[in-house]
């Protein structure tokens, strides 16, 4: 039985990290036995990020290691994908977590009225004396991080702006297919759908989650995703 360490449900979504619902998905697709056991400090973890797994006393983290040991196991997120379309859904892949995913952390932790939500939802467990201290220097230390990456020094709308050819680039490759590469989820699906639904889950209405959640292509997209690789 695999363990996945993840941060708890939250915003209608199986975690509040998308990560963790990748990995999730993964498990689900890897058709292996699993259960979850939920985690907000993942100081312990490698990287000191989540998602990880634990199997037969191994730790793995990182949802792309956790990808390559349920495939050592014989696990096929691909189908028959082509090498060309292998390719594609790793372009798609490195955007949605390498792009998208900052703009979700920027609309949580960077607005000044989801950022309280947040606070009061992820840290839940820290005593409320010290949650604001404590949270505050983790706030900052993350919007350093984002200046420093580069995407904290837009504006929401010029983010808008910079998001939207990657919405337009699901679109293309959606055509009119339910997933990404065809009839069924594959890897690709698990990272952008994961994406997709945590925008959507905003806990108030930004304008990137208004933009996703107004798009019937996409929204319905996300939902398909998350319906048919539920737990
Ligand atoms: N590349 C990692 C990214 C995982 C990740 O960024 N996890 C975030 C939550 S969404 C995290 O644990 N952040 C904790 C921190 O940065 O301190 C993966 O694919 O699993």
């Amino acid at each position: 039985m695999i363990t996945l360490i993840t941060y708890q449900a939250g915003f209608g979504q199986l975690s509040f990290s998308p990560f963790c619902v990748k990995a999730m998905w993964l498990l689900q697709a890897a058709d292996v036995e699993w259960k979850r056991d939920d985690c907000n400090d993942p100081r312990k973890y490698p990287k000191a990020k989540l998602p990880a797994i634990k199997d037969n006393g191994q730790i793995i983290g990182d949802s792309h290691s956790i990808q390559a040991h349920l495939e050592s196991k014989g696990a096929d997120f691909w189908g028959r994908a082509d090498p060309a379309a292998r390719a594609m859904g790793h372009a798609l892949i490195r955007m949605a977590e390498e792009h998208i995913y900052f703009h979700i952390l920027l609309d949580r932790w960077g607005n000044e009225k989801i950022w309280p939500i947040i606070r009061e939802e992820y840290f839940a467990a820290i005593p409320a004396l010290l949650r604001r201290p404590i949270t505050g220097a983790i706030r900052k230390s993350t919007l350093k991080g984002m200046h420093a990456q580069g995407l904290g020094r837009f504006t929401p709308e010029e983010r808008l702006r910079r998001i939207e050819p990657d919405l337009q680039a699901i679109h293309h490759v959606l055509g009119d297919d339910p997933f990404l590469l065809g009839d069924e989820p594959r890897l690709p699906d698990y990272s952008v759908a994961a994406m997709l639904g945590a925008i959507i889950a905003s806990p108030l209405p930004t304008g990137l989650s208004e933009r996703v959640a107004n798009d019937p292509k996409l929204a319905d997209y996300a939902k398909r995703v998350a319906d048919r690789m539920a737990p």
